[in-house]
């Protein structure tokens, strides 16, 4: 079969999702490190979420992507809904783009094939502020987009009953790209959105994954103005980022609500032909959106083998040292079950209780006594000393594990929970032989199965759309496969 890169991106999704499936997942369920498998979340369409200020134009841009309008837009806070706009595969496409069928929020949720199963938590007033609508726009072929309601001061903040915050973590976490859009207005209030997203995106994929928008554009009064407002943007982003350089910022404007809302004031707009290719140009990294899911995969597979590679870690370690624990334990236990035996026996003979024993009678007597000291050890003492011990691991699981790096320092508080609730569940009862083979792999997925992932994304990177490609992607960790069905036999 002849490959091109469309269907090498294809191969690629599916390969990186099998992996997720047949490798981590099994994992991640037998330790409690994710109640759902762990793919539910990244096995629907790529998705963009478009973030940012109400009436920043979000919806007018989405609509101008489509070419319809399928969104309400308005100045005032007009849609106070998430919305997830998706392909109708049955929908007549060459029809003029329209709502082909809308779904409310508890049937996007209880969707299995859907990946919001997980949003449930956030409540019934967010679940009746979540629709999906299927629209039959090319635009959407290879992708959906998540329109959100715009953020409004923390005061007003407080009365929508659901955390909006919370929500757009949430969102964030699963998009493959996300697009902040700002308005000359308001150029100055991106803390909160910034907040949410540095508190959930790995920090290695930030860069990659935001897309920040200077939108409205043809508001400014002149090319001064724009440029006046596109510096306050630059400086309050690294202000905020804490970075020196500045990311990205694509300039653009609906073209279609501009015209709705022009002639209002003296403006000189002659600018505005010379970006006039910006949009052309966001719309085309917005249709990148299926090689941001493969980066998101690989880094999603990154990120999870190296958390249950260091959960595992830890508990390897637990039940190394618990073993040490036992056994010098019931060393001293019987050293002392000796010595006590002795001395019992000696006092008995110094009473002259058991003046006629030989010495066969003796050794007899000390083998009974000191085994049934030993009994007694096991029995209470060193139950309780290995409850003991089991307890102090639970007071400070960081003493399982090292943490040098930075990274292993984040992981760690991502999978901490995680690991006491685990071995607190098990009562530390738990295969170490399978947990090692568990970390290994693990440690082989992160190690090797991630080299080969990067490994056949850069050779997409080199490909042009429709350019043959020599081999298929993969398959990523053979040698993992073999050795687990070796291990089968
Ligand atoms: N002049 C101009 N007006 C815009 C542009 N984008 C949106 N608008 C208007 O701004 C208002 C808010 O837009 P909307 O898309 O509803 O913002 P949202 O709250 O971010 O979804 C509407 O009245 C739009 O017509 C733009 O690029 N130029
Ligand atoms: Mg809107």
């Amino acid at each position: 079969m002849q490959f091109y890169r469309e269907n090498y991106i294809n191969a690629l999704q599916t390969e990186l999702l099998d992996m997720v499936e047949k490798h981590l997942t099994p994992v991640a369920a037998r330790y409690g490190y994710s109640e759902v498998p762990l793919e539910a979340t990244i096995k629907w369409r790529p998705l963009v979420l478009v973030l940012g200020n109400y009436s920043s134009g979000k919806s007018a841009l989405i609509n101008e992507f489509l070419g319809s309008d399928i969104q309400k837009t308005g100045q005032a806070p007009t849609d106070d809904s998430f919305t997830i706009l998706t392909y109708d595969d049955n929908a007549d496409p060459d029809s003029p783009v329209h709502v082909t069928e809308e779904r409310d929020g508890n049937f996007i949720l209880n969707d299995p094939v859907l990946p919001f199963e997980s949003m449930k938590k956030h409540g019934q007033r967010f679940t009746s502020h979540f629709r999906l609508k299927k629209v039959n726009s090319p635009f959407l072929r290879e992708l959906a987009i998540i329109d959100t309601p715009g953020m409004l001061d923390s005061v007003t903040e407080r009365d929508r009953g659901y955390n909006y915050q919370d929500v757009i973590g949430d969102f964030a976490q699963i998009a493959d790209l996300i697009l902040v859009l700002f308005d000359p207005h308001k150029a100055g209030t991106i803390r909160e959105v910034h907040t949410s997203l540095r508190e959930t995106l790995p920090a290695r994929t930030f860069e990659d994954r935001v897309l920040f928008v200077l939108n409205r554009i043809d508001e400014c009064a002149s090319l001064n103005d724009l440029l006046r407002v596109y510096g306050t943007l630059c400086w309050n982003l690294s202000q905020i980022t804490g970075r020196k350089d500045i990311p990205m910022i694509h300039l653009t404007y609906s073209q279609q609500a501009g015209i709705d809302s022009r002639n209002r004031r003296e403006q000189d707009l002659s600018y505005l032909q010379y970006l006039e290719n910006q949009r052309e140009e966001l719309k085309m990294a917005v249709m990148e959106a299926p090689r941001h899911r493969l980066d998101h995969l690989a880094a999603f597979v990154e990120t999870h083998s190296e958390r249950l590679g260091q959960m595992l870690q830890a508990l390897v370690n637990y039940r190394r040292k618990r073993s040490g624990f036992r056994m010098k334990n019931l060393f001293t236990g019987w050293v002392l079950s000796l010595a006590c035996a002795g001395a019992a026996i000696g006092a008995l003979l110094v009473s002259g209780i058991l003046g006629g024993l030989d010495l066969v009678g003796l050794i007899l007597a000390e083998g009974l006594l000191s085994s049934a000291f030993f009994l007694l050890w096991i029995l209470s003492i060193w139950k309780m000393a290995v409850r003991r011990f089991h307890r102090r691991q639970l007071d400070q699981p960081e003493s399982l594990i090292s943490l040098k790096t930075q990274t292993q320092q984040d992981n760690w508080q991502a999978v901490q929970g995680k690991v006491f609730d685990f071995l607190e569940k098990s009562d530390g009862r738990f295969s170490s032989g399978i947990a090692r083979k568990d970390y290994e792999a693990m440690l082989a997925i992160f190690q090797k199965g991630s080299r080969e992932i990067r490994e056949a994304l850069n050779e997409l990177a080199t490909l042009r759309p429709g350019e043959p490609v020599t081999d298929p992607p993969g398959p990523f960790l053979a040698s993992l496969e073999i050795e687990k069905k070796e291990r089968r036999h």
